[in-house]
């Protein structure tokens, strides 16, 4: 059985064994918590994340894919990136943002991570709305087989926290 928990804070601060990235498909970096875990983690997640572009990733990776670097400095073994895709107004993108929490998952696996920390996904530049995207992390995290532990929810903001425990009660 897999625990969800939620904690309010920021991801970069905390203790597991993987931390999720919400990257954007260059892997080279960015704002938003991407920015945050490669200011914290230092110059050796840019460096794995760089040799995964000269490597499998030539074209970057693709939305709704996921793929594990060292976590450098910060507390944990690795991260995992993950790139969710943009909100559509037109188009129903919800199964490639099922498909970050799910991948993520399968990549913590595949390492033998039992502790796992999620960000809202999508949910912050890409423009996700808050609601949906976590019933959307939420209910794929509960119907995915994994042998994780602990998949915990980091939210940044009260009103984020609000919207993840909404779903999680
Ligand atoms: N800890 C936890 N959550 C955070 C933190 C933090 N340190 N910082 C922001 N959030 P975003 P996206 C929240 O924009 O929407 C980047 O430039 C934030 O409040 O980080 O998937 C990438 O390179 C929001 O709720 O990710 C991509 O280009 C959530 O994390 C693009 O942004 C996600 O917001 C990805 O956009």
């Amino acid at each position: 059985m897999t625990t969800i928990t939620l904690v309010q804070g920021d991801i970069t601060q905390q203790s597991v064994d993987a931390i999720v990235n919400a990257a954007n498909s260059s892997l080279l970096g960015g704002g938003g918590v991407d920015g945050a875990i490669h200011r914290r983690g230092g110059p050796a997640i840019l460096e794995d994340c760089r040799r995964l572009r000269a490597s499998r990733y030539g074209k970057g990776l693709p939305t709704g894919q996921a793929v594990a670097t060292t976590a450098g400095a910060l507390d944990a073994r690795w991260v995992i990136h993950t790139v969710g895709p943009v909100h559509s107004q037109s188009l129903d993108r919800s199964a490639l943002l099922a498909s970050c929490y799910r991948e993520s998952l399968r990549v913590a696996d595949e390492l033998g991570a039992r502790t796992v920390a999620f960000p809202a996904i999508s949910a912050g530049i890409y423009a996700w709305p808050l609601d949906d995207a976590a019933r959307i992390a939420v209910e794929t995290v509960r119907a995915t087989e994994t042998s994780v532990e602990e998949v915990r929810f980091v939210l940044f903001d009260e009103r984020a926290y609000g919207a993840f425990a909404a779903q999680v009660r």
